[in-house]
């Protein structure tokens, strides 16, 4: 599962990459800085694991990753091939879940590809190419499929029907994210169908005045792009990170609820890639652990040791709210509350789970 960073050249997508995975990628104030894209692991603020901690007293903690792709900035005629432009389209095509950056600080040492701050019209620019690349790849796809339907494949014609509905709903707009896609056509080929939220990389002195300033823009995305918005200054973040750890536990005491924006973005986009999170407690060593919601406990053994998957019994399972509620295993266990679940079981967000398995 991965999250792509878009957005137009120079707003700053880089710098929130670098912050998110405590990466070097290079940031530069001309456009096109990135032309390849980099990939980084951050980590998922997850405060149970501090607590898990304070009852397992385990020598080491793990906490739960989640991948970033930073991706070339993308300007207007992007799916005509200008800019970077197929490039961009193509890592977009791999990821599985987006984050537009949008460009809402004034600095006349950055250039800006639009001459003014416009938040709006980024978001109109990336959305019209996303929908050109849709329009050109369910053409095609209608091209390839209609010889087969006209000689009276059922599977063909059935599909070259939704493609129809697909491709009307594209011109009226789009974007597909209500479309049901049939099983014959793969949903992640089409960049409008993928959850996206946006970033308002905001100067500092907005950070206060973030709802008044940018009020019609946090409805536009509501309303137009059934999505959210959130409040960030990448600038600020970045310059937390270069502070020492003393210095910058201060800081953000200092900052209050501001510093929790980072975390925020980190979270929001965990819930869209509609991802959970279980524990496991083996030896010394407490690690979470994150997969798509719906995983089965057999799949989920297969994420930590596929030797889990193929020899799977069953598991031992608790929950992290009960964890906390009674403070210790053995109350679990005396109440009832630890179960035996079979392959086809669910996680559950939260779950503390012990495989048992043979070799
Ligand atoms: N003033 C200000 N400058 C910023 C902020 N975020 C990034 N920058 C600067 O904007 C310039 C571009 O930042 P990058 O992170 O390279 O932007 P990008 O979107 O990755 O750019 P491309 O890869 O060229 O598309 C750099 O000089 C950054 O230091 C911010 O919040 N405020
Ligand atoms: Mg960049």
């Amino acid at each position: 599962m991965e999250v792509g960073i878009i957005g137009l050249p120079n707003v700053g997508k880089t710098t929130l990459f670098n912050v998110l995975t405590s990466g070097h990628a290079a940031v530069g104030n001309f456009p096109f800085t990135t032309k390849d894209k980099n990939v980084g692991v951050a980590i998922l603020p997850d405060k149970r694991l501090e607590k898990l901690k304070e009852i397992y007293k385990p020598e080491k903690v793990t906490p739960a990753l989640i991948n970033f792709v930073d991706i070339a900035g993308l300007v207007k005629g992007a799916s005509q091939g200008l800019g970077l432009g197929n490039q961009f389209l193509a890592y977009i095509r791999e990821v599985d879940a987006l984050i537009q950056v949008l460009r809402c600080f004034p600095d006349d040492k950055v250039v800006n590809t639009l001459n003014e701050v416009n938040p709006q019209e980024e978001i109109e620019i990336v959305q019209t190419e996303l929908l050109l690349a849709d329009l050109e790849q369910v053409e095609r796809a209608i091209k390839k499929i209609e010889p087969k339907a006209k000689v009276g494949n059922q599977e063909a014609k059935e599909n070259l029907s939704s493609l129809i509905e697909i491709k009307k709903e594209l011109e009226e707009g789009g974007p597909l994210k209500s479309v049901v896609f049939p099983e014959g056509i793969i949903a992640e080929h089409f960049l409008t169908a993928k959850p996206i939220i946006y970033l308002a990389n905001l100067a500092e002195k907005d950070l206060d005045s973030f709802s008044s300033h940018f009020g019609e823009l946090e409805k536009y995305v509501l309303e137009k792009e059934k999505s959210q918005l959130l409040p960030l200054c990448v600038k600020l973040e970045e310059e937390i990170t270069e502070l020492d750890p003393q210095e910058r536990e201060k800081f953000r005491q200092e900052l209050g609820e501001k510093s929790e924006y980072l975390e925020k973005v980190i979270w929001s986009t965990y819930y869209l890639l509609n991802l959970v999170t279980f524990f496991t407690v083996v030896g010394t060593e407490i690690r979470a652990w994150t997969i798509p919601q719906g995983t089965t406990a057999v799949k989920a053994a297969g994420k930590v040791h596929t030797d889990m998957e193929h020899g799977f019994i069953k598991a031992e399972i608790f929950n992290y709210q009960d964890l906390e509620k009674y403070g210790s295993e053995k109350i679990l266990h005396d109440k009832g509350l630890v179960r035996i679940e079979g392959k086809e079981y669910q996680i559950s967000d939260g779950d503390i789970v012990h495989f048992r398995f043979h070799i």
